[in-house]
C-alpha cells in the first residue's frame, strides 16, 4: 500500500513511476589493447590521456589492477561471462568462440536486461564483435563501418605507413560506437540504461588521423626502460611467451621508436572518443545517477623483455588500467594500490545496481574497496595464460607458475620491470608456498585449437 502511495504521488508530481528508475544507470567503456601507459597510472611519461585523467579525477583508480587473460577472446569471455578459464575452458585467442562456453542468459548484460534496464551496446566487447543478441536490447550494427580506414589491411602494423593523409575521426568504427552510446545517454526517458561502448583502438594496426601524431614527434620518442640479460633469468616454460624473432626484426629495421609513436598516437585518439563520452555524461540530468567503469581487456609490451604485444604473463601485458566513478560510493580523485583483477567486474557492477549475481559468477566483489581504497583486502589479483599457467599478483609481488611447474618471483615494489627473477632465492622460499596457495587445485582440459586442429587433418588427409 505504502508502494502504492509513492507511485501515485510521484504521478501527481508529473513524473511517471516507473519500477526500478532509482537504479544506477551503467556507462561500461572497454578498450582493447590499452596497457598502463595512462596518465592516472603514469607508467610512460610520454602519454597524453587528457580524457581518462579527467575520469580519474572524478573516481578511484586501481593502480595494481590485473587482467583475468591476456588475450582478447578468453578475457573478455571470462569478464563478460563470469568463469574463469580454468572453469570454462576458453583459455586462449584459438580455443573456440567464446559462445561456445556462454550460454545466452549468462552473460553481464543479460542481468541488466532481466532487471529491466535497457541494455544498449556498441563495438569490441566480446572478442570478434559479436554477442548474444538475446543478452541485449539493442546493439551497433557496425557492417557500414572501417576498424582502420580505407586501404588500410589488418596486418598494416606498426608505424604511420599506411595512414591516409586525409583520414579523418569518423573514418573509424570507434567514432560511430561512441556517436550511438552518446546518443543514448541522451535519450530523455526513465528507464534506468546499461550502455557498453567497446572501442577497438589502439589495437593494431596502430592507424588513427595524422593529427594524433603530432605531439609525438619521433625524435622526442623514448624506449620504455629495459636491462641487458634481463631475459637470462628465465625459466623455460617463461621463453617460449618472449616472441623474440618480432623484436629482432623491430631492431632490424629501426622502427621500435616509430612504433611506440604510433601507440601513443593511437591512445591519444582513444581517449578523444573517451572524452566524448564523458562530455554527453557531464551534459546529462543522469550524470548523478550513473556508474562509470573503464576497463581494458590486458596489457600490452613494447619491447620490455626484448617482446611485444600481450599474451604472457608478466607486469607489461597484465596489468591493465581500471577505473570506476560510483556516485555516492567512490571519492574524487582517489587511488587504490590493493591487487584486483578483471573477474570483479561482473560481481561489482551486480553488486551496485542490487542485482542478484548468478551462482556460476566468480570474482571479488570490490564494492568495499570503491567506499574504501585503503580497505583490508585479503585476495591477490589472478592473470591465467593457458592451462596451468598463472601469475598471483600482490600489492608488492608477482609469482608466476608454469605447467611444468618453472616458476618466477618479482619483487614489483623495488624491480617495477620485473627484471629480477627471485624465483631461486630461499629467502622467498615462503612467500612463494604463500602465493602458490592461491592457484586452482583443478583445471579443466582446455579444448584443442580450432585451427590447429583443421591444419592436421587437411595434412593428414594430404599424406
Ligand atoms: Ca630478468
Amino acid at each position: 500500500m505504502l508502494f502504492l502511495m509513492g507511485a501515485l504521488s510521484a504521478f501527481a508530481a508529473g513524473k511517471s513511476p516507473v519500477v526500478g528508475s532509482s537504479k544506477p544507470n551503467v556507462l561500461f567503456i572497454a578498450v582493447d589493447d590499452l596497457n598502463h601507459w595512462v596518465e592516472p597510472l603514469g607508467r610512460n611519461p610520454q602519454a597524453k590521456t587528457p580524457n581518462i585523467q579527467r575520469l580519474a579525477d572524478i573516481g578511484v583508480t586501481f593502480v595494481n589492477a590485473q587482467c583475468a587473460v591476456p588475450a582478447c577472446n578468453p578475457s573478455r569471455g571470462a569478464i563478460m561471462g563470469g568463469r574463469r578459464p580454468w572453469v570454462s575452458g576458453l583459455y586462449m585467442n584459438k580455443t573456440g568462440k567464446w559462445q561456445d562456453y556462454q550460454k545466452p542468459g549468462e552473460g553481464l548484460s543479460a542481468q541488466f536486461l532481466k532487471a529491466g534496464y535497457y541494455v544498449a551496446g556498441a563495438g569490441k566487447v566480446y572478442h570478434g564483435m559479436n554477442y548474444h543478441p538475446e543478452e541485449w536490447s539493442e546493439y551497433l550494427d557496425d557492417s557500414p563501418y572501417s576498424l582502420n580506414g580505407p586501404g588500410v589491411q589488418k596486418n598494416d602494423g606498426y608505424t604511420n605507413d599506411k595512414v591516409h593523409p586525409d583520414l579523418k575521426d569518423e573514418d573509424l568504427l570507434d567514432w560511430h560506437s561512441t556517436d550511438y552510446i552518446i546518443e543514448r545517454i541522451e535519450r530523455d526517458d526513465d528507464q534506468p540504461f546499461f550502455l557498453a561502448c567497446g572501442l577497438y583502438k589502439p589495437h593494431l594496426p596502430f592507424v588513427v588521423p595524422r593529427k594524433y601524431y603530432e605531439p609525438f614527434p619521433l625524435e622526442s620518442i623514448k624506449r620504455p626502460p629495459t636491462k641487458k640479460g634481463d631475459i637470462d633469468d628465465l625459466p623455460p616454460a617463461a621463453r617460449k611467451f618472449l616472441s623474440g624473432r618480432e623484436h629482432s626484426k623491430m631492431l632490424v629495421n629501426n622502427q621500435w621508436e616509430r612504433a611506440i609513436q604510433s601507440y601513443l598516437a593511437s591512445i591519444y585518439y582513444t581517449d578523444m572518443n573517451i572524452g566524448r563520452l564523458l562530455d554527453a555524461l557531464e551534459k546529462s540530468p543522469k550524470k548523478d545517477n550513473t556508474i562509470i567503469v573503464l576497463w581494458t581487456d590486458h596489457g600490452w609490451s613494447l619491447g620490455e623483455k626484448n617482446r611485444w604485444r600481450k599474451f604472457a604473463l608478466w607486469e607489461e601485458p597484465a596489468r591493465s588500467p581500471l577505473i570506476w566513478v560510483a556516485p555516492g560510493v567512490t571519492t574524487p580523485g582517489t587511488k587504490s594500490k590493493k591487487p584486483v583483477d578483471l573477474m570483479c567486474l561482473y560481481p561489482t557492477l551486480c553488486s551496485l545496481a542490487g542485482i542478484e549475481r548468478p551462482e556460476h559468477v566468480s570474482g571479488h566483489d570490490i564494492t568495499p574497496l570503491l567506499k574504501n581504497p585503503a580497505a583490508d583486502w585479503a585476495y591477490p589479483a589472478i592473470t591465467t595464460h593457458g592451462r596451468g599457467n598463472h601469475a598471483v599478483r600482490t600489492e608488492t609481488h608477482r609469482y608466476i607458475r608454469y605447467a611444468n611447474g618453472d616458476e618466477e618471483l618479482y619483487h614489483n615494489a623495488k624491480d617495477p620491470y620485473e627484471w629480477t627473477n627471485q624465483a631461486n632465492n630461499p629467502e622467498y622460499a615462503k612467500l612463494k608456498e604463500k602465493l602458490a596457495a592461491w592457484l586452482p587445485k583443478e583445471e579443466v582440459e582446455q579444448l584443442v585449437n580450432t585451427k590447429s586442429k583443421d591444419k592436421s587433418e587437411k595434412k593428414a588427409k594430404k599424406k
